[in-house]
């Protein structure tokens, strides 16, 4: 039983960006399956129907590649509202993918998941959940390998859209390094479905679409993707999400009796802590990134700074000092967390990921203030995003300084994040 007033809304919304299984983040803008949307979106799916929950993670395996990688795009079915296409990926996987990946929030839901079928008593539950498993381990094993392969327990990107946040300012100076020669045509869809000013610009899609082709050209080989990359960020929002993911595949190891398999994530779970850890700034009161081609931390505040918090336990100095940043940056706002703060040079309250905030990432956040006894800042985080929501509506994301609905609408995830965080506040 629920009592959230738009709960129906968000459930119709997962309806109609149903597709046979899986769920698109919203119709024509993102005509195919995303992979840490389909996540998100198996956890709110897992509150009322948990065989659906399972099918949005079994979906987006199918585009699972041989070697673990989790492509950040499984193209099921084509469209051509969207660029680029399979085409410009020119990918060898059975179903078309794109080439790079995308935040590993899998073995978060995958957790989630398997709960609720417990505790719902789905027939056929363990064994699903074993399959997905071992799929979520074959995944992290390739996270290790392919981006840590100089064991620094952080593992990076090596594009922009692999973060999740595409055109955050911390990717502004690396970015700059990257030419704007690209030997595919650009032709950017998005612009055709939301304002301009809303979205990244056409030198960032310059950029990042000479990434794709630098790394297609490499024949989608880690290695030597490694070695060719101009672009190569040891990123903090990214090793937090695997380090987390790792925690919650150890508990289902446990409960699926998996010994081996938990020793090995548990060794993989050290190694991304003792990453993780060095990354924080006493003096910035945050944890920053580390730029793998200058060799120099990335300080430009963004929300990835507070991510590691869904991953590692606090001392009580670091605490303190965290959720003080945060209330600094929630400071004068109408909806946060945004994810650049208002007092940064780079703010920019309607350009993706530049200032707005996002639901997601305020589930991320909220989930990392509890694990650290933050309940009281994590519940104020928590209802200003389902306000948003219930005011806005089920927008991609939120302008921090007037709460106004941006981007695409009637987006899963924002479906998702509602009814998560609703049934908490
Ligand atoms: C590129 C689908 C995705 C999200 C990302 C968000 C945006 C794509 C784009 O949309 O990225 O992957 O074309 O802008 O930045 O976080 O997964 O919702």
């Amino acid at each position: 039983m629920t009592t959230l007033p738009k709960e129906e809304a968000a459930r119709a919304i997962l309806a109609r960006n149903d597709r046979g299984g899986y769920t698109v983040p919203t119709d024509r803008l993102y005509p195919f399956q995303w992979n840490w949307d389909s996540a998100f979106v198996a956890m709110g799916f897992a509150l009322f129907d948990v065989d659906r929950a399972y099918r949005e993670l079994e979906r987006l395996i199918e585009g699972q590649w041989d070697d673990g990688m989790m492509p950040h795009i499984v193209f099921h079915a084509p469209s051509d509202t969207y660029f680029p296409g399979p085409d410009v990926w020119g990918t060898r996987h059975r179903i078309p993918t794109s080439g790079i990946t995308q935040p590993p929030v899998f073995g978060m839901a995958l957790r989630h998941v398997h709960e609720a079928a417990v505790a719902s008593g789905l027939d056929g539950a363990t064994e699903r959940t074993k399959a997905l498993f071992q799929a979520a381990l074959r995944s992290h094993r390739w996270w290790l390998s392919a981006r840590d392969p100089e064991g620094l327990g952080l593992v990076s990107i090596l594009h922009p859209w692999e973060s999740g946040s595409d055109n955050s300012p911390a990717w502004d100076e690396a970015l700059a390094r990257v030419p704007t020669t690209t030997t595919t045509t650009i032709r950017r869809k998005d612009t055709g479905h939301v304002d301009a000013s809303m979205r990244p610009r056409d030198e960032d899609y310059q950029r990042f679409i000479h990434l794709v082709d630098t790394y297609r050209d490499c024949g989608w080989d880690p290695k030597r993707q490694w070695a060719a990359a101009p672009f190569k960020i040891a990123d903090v929002q990214m090793t937090a999400i695997l380090a987390r993911s790792t925690a919650d595949l150890m508990h289902l190891a446990e409960s699926l009796g998996a010994e081996d398999e938990k020793s090995e994530l548990s060794r993989m779970h050290d190694r991304l802590l003792e990453g993780l850890t060095r990354r924080w700034r006493p003096e910035l009161s945050r944890f920053v990134n580390l730029d793998l081609i200058s060799g120099q931390d990335i300080d430009t505040p963004t929300q990835a700074a507070f991510i590691p918090l869904a991953a590692l336990t606090l001392d009580d100095a670091q605490r303190s000092a965290v959720t003080a940043e945060i209330e600094r940056w929630l400071d004068g706002m109408v909806v946060g967390v945004p994810s650049a703060p208002a007092f940064s040079p780079a703010f920019e309250p309607k350009r993706y990921w530049r200032g707005p905030v996002w639901a997601v990432v305020n589930w991320l956040i909220a989930d990392g203030l509890r694990l650290n006894g933050a309940d009281d800042l994590a519940r104020r985080i928590e209802r200003g995003t389902v306000q948003a929501i219930e005011k806005a509506g089920f927008c991609e994301y939120f302008d921090p300084t007037t709460g106004e609905g941006l981007g695409g609408d009637t987006f899963s995830w924002t479906a998702a994040a509602y009814m998560v965080l609703g049934r908490r506040t």
